[in-house]
């Protein structure tokens, strides 16, 4: 028999899940609009994940398997719907992938039944989190994710590897695993992105190369490598893209977010970068645009950061950190771009094409020192107070 507290918690759920949105009013900055509500959070994982829903062995309608978190997403877009691949965190602090599906982008998200399974190919593996995914002209839709295992070359209960997995679906349901990438000069990856194609012929990836679990240590910033192989996915050399840089958002690190977007001035991509604070790491969201010919070189970079913690956005089990790994674009060219904050639950953000081109093109870069930033400043309001004058 199924417990009657079901139904109750059931008719709470419906509720959250049917609520509609709201663009955040006392939000502007003519770049994005935020909203008043997160599009994925807790709440928004089936009961059925997480309740045994007999009466007769769970009397007390106890959670068995409860979920902490809901977080960094994948995101595509398919046949006119939106579908999340959300990290899901149990109370058990394993992260695993959910599909999560809505009809307009920012509101309504409903998870399928069950939860991603994945092949199990890898016995060492204990964590996968932040798929991105990438549609590619190969014709399927590509997985790319952290797969972390325990480093057992060191007497060290917290060291970590972490390597980027791989899946392949062309309808969501159905993943095949292929071999982890190995990159054959970085001992670690996290935050790898598979370009949506082919680069001199070759799968092209995005990459991260770091010396440890936690910090990048000599890696330069975001990497860019090619591979002729996506089953056995080997690649040698990594270009630098967009790069850390002494005293700007990207101190600490940086990592590639969405699949990079394609326009007619050049491809952009969403990131994040960290620094390092007195209050712990901060994470926030920047962008910069890369060439149509040359996906690995940098062409634009606006000055500073595109999306950073505001509000309730700062506090959670990571706090001061936003970070994305999904943004949509749809038919009529409006953009989406998912965000979690304090890797503890997920927003949207919407823009639209002609927007994003303009911040990212238009928008000018970061000089790197104050005194030249002052004078960046000083320019604006100069012309603008001689706009104000006439
Ligand atoms: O806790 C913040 C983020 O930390 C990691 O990002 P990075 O590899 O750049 O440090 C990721 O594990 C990410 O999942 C997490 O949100």
């Amino acid at each position: 028999m199924v417990h009657e507290k079901y139904f109750e918690m059931l008719k709470r759920q419906e509720t959250l899940l049917g609520r509609k949105n709201e663009r955040d009013a006392a939000f502007y900055n003519g770049i994005y609009d935020r909203y008043v509500y997160p599009v994925l959070t807790r709440e928004h994982i089936p009961l059925t994940w997480q309740y045994d829903l007999s009466k007769e062995s769970n009397p007390y309608f106890m959670e068995r398997l409860g979920i902490n978190a809901v977080m960094n997403s994948g995101a595509i877009y398919l046949n006119g719907k939106y579908y999340l691949v959300a990290r899901i965190e149990g109370n058990d602090r394993k992260s695993f992938f959910g599909v999560a599906e809505s009809d307009n982008g920012v509101d309504g998200f409903r998870f399928w039944d069950y939860p991603i399974l994945l092949d199990d190919t890898c016995p060492e593996e204990t964590n996968v989190y932040d798929m991105r995914l990438t549609q590619h002209e190969d014709g399927y839709i590509y997985g790319v994710f952290c797969s972390e295992s325990k480093d057992r070359t060191v007497n060290d209960l917290s060291a970590a590897v972490a390597a980027a997995g791989i899946v392949r679906t062309k309808d969501l349901k159905h993943w095949e695993r292929l071999d982890n990438l190995v990159t054959l000069r970085s001992p670690q990856q996290r935050n790898v992105v598979l370009h949506p194609e082919f680069v001199d012929g070759q799968y092209a990836f995005y990459t991260r190369p770091m010396d440890d679990f936690i910090d990048t240590g000599s890696g330069g910033g975001v990497g860019f490598g090619l591979c002729d192989d996506i089953t056995h996915a080997v690649v040698d050399m990594e270009k630098m893209t967009s790069l850390r840089k002494y005293h700007t958002i990207t101190e600490a690190k940086n990592g590639a977010g969405a699949v990079p977007i394609k326009t007619d001035l050049g491809w952009i991509h969403i990131a994040h970068g960290v620094r390092n604070t007195a209050a712990g790491l901060r994470y926030v969201i920047y962008a910069f645009a890369t060439a149509l010919d040359d996906p690995s070189k940098v062409i634009a970079e606006p000055s500073g950061l595109l999306i950073g913690p505001r509000g309730g956005e700062r506090v959670g089990d990571v706090s001061n950190v936003v970070f994305t790994n999904g943004a949509i674009v749809n038919e009529k060219e409006e953009v989406f771009i998912y965000y979690a904050s304090a890797d503890t639950r997920l927003h949207v953000a919407t823009t639209t094409m002609d927007k994003l081109k303009d911040y990212v093109f238009n928008t000018p870069s970061d000089p790197g020192r104050s005194v030249e930033c002052v004078a960046q400043r000083c320019k604006l309001i100069e012309k603008n107070l001689e706009l104000l004058q006439k």
